[in-house]
């Protein structure tokens, strides 16, 4: 029987998934309606790297299966190519991205290493679906040794203009590997269209309608598929015991107080200092806020093996310590910045204790946090979303308030409108985006996505090729 087979740069846990958040809940999800097998880096380095044997582990119909990646592997395709280059480019940072090192041979030798420890996995029939930026030459190496099988792509970071693409060496290369995949799939319409502008304005490409892209001889399906969260099973986490038991401790430290949250990965894309800069605004342009309105950044650090990641972390403490500096008091701290990961319950307890959600990044395919924090809230007493208008959430989440993260000034009267907003408005924006939320949760993403993706292509299941049998062989 034909199976799914999900690629990306790190696999998820098999069991509580709950633990690792919404995306891994998904694909578990579909994995296991299908039978399945989830395909990528195992996190280890180890010297034999790519050629080291598949770690694999099992759960009833699901498979993990793990490849080692060398330290150069790491510092080419992991921090290179990847943090170093493609992130920055594509969230429209090329005054940080590093173009000119030679960490492109990496990245291209790790996809292709990559493709050929998957394709003896891989069945005639089965559907292949390839995650993420660390993976946009993947399924032409699968197409170059012959492999017919529908594959999909799914791109969870923005997607950028092209006056902003051109800038990358080879970007046409990067692109141009995209047209081996049946069917490209965006965070939103937005990204789709730059995608499409790109096709036609660089490529000399076409766009023939009904989804449908036309470039360099080969067709290609290219739609928005906007990721959502668990809804339920995140709601469920916000009135769990754990969450229940942070939910009081926090009251007991509040007393009464109000708190604004804010909660990301420490990473420049999700404008962090902009918001502590705003927040300073809030008690200078509002001081009834001093003493009333405190502000919980949570940011756990990610990727400190990039410079730019490492810098940032020092950076914050010191703005924190400067704002606290100017406004705490003997009994009262302004901000409080904790850099650690925290239980996926006890978060959901941390976001309905907090009246205001603070969601202000300069660029962000999406933004899960946005989600998760209006799943979390009490539909009778909610708290408000504010949420920057360059995160992909924004396009389903039109009731939050919305703020250009680059003011200041605008940024700081949105806290302001927030923290004043009436229940009953509070109410009636929450019902709207939780119905929404139910509507397009992870599951009913995953599926529509693979839905599509089985319409989309011509597989011809028949004809396996030689090399894709040889290569099963040599497994
Ligand atoms: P990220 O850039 O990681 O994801 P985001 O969508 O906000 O950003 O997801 C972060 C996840 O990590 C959330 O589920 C959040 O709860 C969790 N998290 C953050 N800090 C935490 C902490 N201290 N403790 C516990 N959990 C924490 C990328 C893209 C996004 C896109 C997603 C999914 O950059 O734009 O929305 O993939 O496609």
């Amino acid at each position: 029987m034909s199976k799914l087979i999900v690629v990306s740069n790190r696999v998820g846990p098999l069991k509580d998934t709950g633990k690792a958040g919404g995306l891994a809940v998904a694909l578990v999800d579909v994995l296991r309606e299908r039978g399945g097998v989830w395909f990528g880096w195992s996190g280890d380095i180890s010297e034999q790297g790519t050629q080291a044997p598949l770690k694999k582990q099992r759960s009833g119909n699901v498979e993990l299966a793990m490849v080692d990646i060398t330290q150069t592997d790491y510092e080419e395709f992991y921090i290179g190519y990847s943090n170093r280059t493609l992130w920055p480019t594509l969230h429209y940072r090329l005054d940080i991205a590093e173009m000119d090192k030679p960490f492109e041979q990496g990245y291209r030798r790790v996809n292709e290493r990559f493709a050929h420890r998957l394709a003896p996995l891989v069945q005639p029939g089965d559907t292949i679906w390839v995650h993420d930026y660390h993976f946009f030459h993947f399924a032409r190496h699968l197409r170059d040794m012959g492999m017919k099988n529908r594959i999909g792509f799914f791109l969870h970071i923005p997607f950028p203009p092209p006056d902003i693409l051109t800038a990358l060496p080879r970007h046409a290369d990067l692109v141009r590997a995209l047209m081996a995949y049946d069917l490209l799939g965006f965070q939103s319409e937005r990204d789709r269209e730059r995608f499409v502008a790109y096709v036609v304005q660089e490529a000399g490409g076409r766009d023939l309608g009904d989804g449908l892209v036309e470039a360099w001889g080969r067709t290609v399906r290219a739609m928005a598929f906007p990721i959502g969260i668990d809804t339920a099973g995140f709601t469920e986490f916000a009135e769990s015991v754990e969450a229940r038991k942070h939910r009081a401790r926090l009251a007991q430290f509040l007393e009464g107080r109000i708190q604004i949250v804010g909660v990301d990965r420490i990473d420049y894309s999700k404008g962090l200092p902009q918001r502590f800069h705003a927040f300073e605004q809030l008690m200078e342009r509002y001081p009834e806020n001093i003493g009333r309105a405190s502000f919980l950044q949570i940011a756990p650090p990610s990727r400190s093996d990039v410079y730019a990641y490492s810098e940032m972390r020092r950076d914050l403490e010191q703005l924190a310590g400067h704002i606290n500096g100017r406004f705490a008091d003997v009994d009262w701290t302004p901000i409080r910045f904790i850099t650690r990961s925290f239980p996926r319950r006890g978060l959901a307890g941390i976001y309905r204790a907090s009246k205001v959600g603070l969601v202000t990044p300069l660029r962000d395919g999406m933004n899960l946090v946005a989600k998760e924090y209006v799943a979390a809230q009490d539909p009778a007493d909610p708290g408000v979303l504010v949420l920057s208008r360059f995160a992909g959430a924004v396009h389903e989440m039109r009731e939050a308030i919305i703020v250009n993260p680059y003011a200041t000034h605008e940024l700081a009267e949105g806290l302001q409108t927030a923290l004043r907003l009436p229940l009953d408005e509070r109410i009636a924006r929450h019902k709207v985006m939780y119905q929404r939320l139910l509507e397009n949760d992870a599951h009913a993403w995953a599926t529509r996505y693979l839905e599509v993706l089985a319409a989309s292509g011509e597989p011809d299941e028949d004809s396996q090729p030689a090399q894709t049998a040889a290569a099963r062989r040599r497994a």
